[in-house]
């Protein structure tokens, strides 16, 4: 391993997630849509390497990314690992706990077995990967593999490897419900840096470490996790971000001109509201119709001058409480347009169930007077930072409207914060945006295009490729200088990999020195 590189800049990446970033679409193999892949995307394409993913079922994969060098490597899941390890423990038991236990999360024993059967196949098929490509820098992502950094550190010692979480990390007490809590923290703590989206999430990582690991000697210094070999995980705040050149390409195209005229005919003399989200119950939907449902109860004369369109990406509807929400959410359209439909006008709401381009998602941003974006909870959320670059390159006065409980509240400060919990004072805040003047708006959209430009997802990856690098260097030298000078174990103060520290008084019978691994 290179430990003397003290960038990530040129290394190759492997990137270890869920879902191959690819499927079959009109046009033959296309990227896929998703926060994961928008954010991952120009990752590859600046530090090719490869991209170790489930396949989804899908055969006859190509052998790179469409227009890209990166190499696929598709793991095949049979149809009982998809059920337990995907649909079962990753979706309906780590994302509820993880998102505050907003839906009660679901413990069963063989959805736990069938998830560290699937960590442990992407744990070998990445460690096969980095064999190819030794200067690589292994960059695992995301609550579906929180056991893969521990594995490949057991298969490639001294591997640079970094761990991005794309979700909250909850208050240690709810963390603390999962009966396989430990197993997921030592998974995790494989890695040389353990990432977050906020603070917030960053501080309940550290906090659950504390209440969880306390008998296993592990020690919170600062923002690091102390190991009993000494070895120091890092955790890092770094929110995600979006391409916005791209975005800013989109909203200015002959194609989306296009569109919005089309839309703009569409909508003619209404007010625009908009929501964009993957149909999920963290976005807060039903609420968001709720509070919309208020203001046309409370203002009869909005019935006919604004329109409410949201647009769904149908999402995980294997799982049950995903296809009892996508019939709530149509039951409420269905309602409430029953109710608020004048005579001879357009429906108030209007509804869209599927996945569009970014283009095509560029047109609606461009038109939308507000964008509504009003989750319970939520990692980030990168609509937003969207909607503000795509209005901000048209000269729009647009009006965000966001939701306190996402990541992103903390960076954008001139959007009009919301707590979705509140459905009245919900639909008040609305009225209150759509008050706003024109020069209020414009300043506010462009105040958080800037951000969202500064900090766009390459400066996002650049740092992080960085800040692994760099804790893997400083690991690598602490190993270094502990060879130069071994201690004596047992008797020694200072620590090294295998032996436990003599104030411990490790190891104890029955139990392996050294840092666990997961229990099986
Ligand atoms: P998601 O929960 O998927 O991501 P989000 O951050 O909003 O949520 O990303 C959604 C992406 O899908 C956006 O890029 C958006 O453009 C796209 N999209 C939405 N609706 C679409 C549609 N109808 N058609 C096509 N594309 C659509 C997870 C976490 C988030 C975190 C991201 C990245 O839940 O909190 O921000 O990962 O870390």
């Amino acid at each position: 391993m290179n430990g003397t590189l003290i960038d990530g800049q040129d290394r190759p990446v492997v990137a270890v997630a869920n879902r191959l970033p690819v499927h079959h679409g009109d046009n033959g193999w296309e990227l896929s849509p998703g926060g994961l892949v928008t954010a991952l995307r120009p990752v590859m394409a600046t530090h090719p390497g490869a991209w170790v993913g489930w396949d989804g079922g899908t055969k006859g994969l190509p052998p790179t990314l469409p227009d890209s060098g990166v190499r696929l490597v598709p793991i095949g899941l049979s149809a009982a690992q998809v059920r337990n390890y995907y649909h079962g423990f990753a979706n309906a038991t780590l994302w509820p706990l993880l998102h505050n236990a907003i839906e009660k999360p679901r413990f069963e024993q063989a959805w736990w077995y069938a998830y560290r059967d699937v960590n442990t196949i992407f744990g070998e098929r990445a460690a096969a990967a980095l064999d190819d490509q030794p200067d690589a820098i292994a960059w695992v992502h995301d609550y579906q593999l929180m056991l893969v950094p521990q594995l490949i550190r057991e298969r490639r010692g001294g591997q640079p490897t970094g761990f991005f979480l794309h979700v909250p990390w909850p208050s240690p007490g709810i963390f603390a419900r999962l009966p396989w809590r430990e197993q997921i923290l030592t998974g995790l703590l494989g890695a040389d840096v353990v990432a977050f989206h906020t603070d917030e999430y960053r501080g309940n990582f550290l906090r659950s470490c504390v209440r969880l690991l306390r008998d296993d000697d592990i020690e919170v210094r600062g923002d690091s996790v102390v190991l009993p070999d000494g070895r120091a995980v890092t955790t890092a705040t770094a929110p995600i971000s979006i391409d916005a050149a791209e975005f800013t390409q989109h909203a200015v195209e002959p194609e989306t001109d296009n569109d919005i005229r089309l839309l703009a005919e569409q909508f003619r003399d209404r007010t625009l509201l908009l929501g964009v989200d993957r149909l999920d119950y963290t976005k807060g939907i039903i609420e968001r119709l709720l509070a919309v449902e208020m203001l046309l109860e409370r203002n009869p004369g909005l019935r006919t001058s604004i329109s409410f369109l949201q647009i769904a990406v149908p999402s995980r509807d294997d799982v049950r409480e995903y296809r009892q929400l996508r019939t709530t959410v149509e039951q409420h359209v269905g309602r409430i347009n029953g109710l608020y439909t004048e005579p001879g006008s357009d429906v108030p709401v209007h509804y869209l169930y599927r996945g569009l381009s970014q283009q095509q998602l560029a047109a609606y941003y461009a038109l939308a007077d507000a964008l509504l974006v009003t989750p319970l909870i939520d990692g980030m959320n990168l609509v937003c930072k969207e909607y503000v670059t795509v209005q901000n390159a048209r000269g729009g006065s647009g009006v965000l409207l966001l939701s306190e409980f996402t990541g992103a509240a903390d960076e954008l400060p001139q959007a009009v914060h919301c707590n979705p919990f509140d459905v009245e004072g919900l639909s008040y805040r609305i009225e209150y945006a759509l008050g706003l003047t024109a020069d209020t708006r414009r300043a506010a959209i462009a105040a958080m295009a800037a951000h969202v430009r500064d900090y766009d997802v390459y400066r996002w990856v650049s740092d992080q490729l960085a800040e692994i690098t760099k804790a893997a260097t400083a690991v690598s030298r602490l190993s270094a200088d502990r060879a130069a000078s071994p201690c004596t174990a047992g008797g020694g103060g200072a620590l090294c990999p295998g032996h436990w520290p003599a104030a411990a008084g490790r190891p104890q019978p029955g139990r392996a020195p050294g840092w666990r691994t997961p229990r099986r």
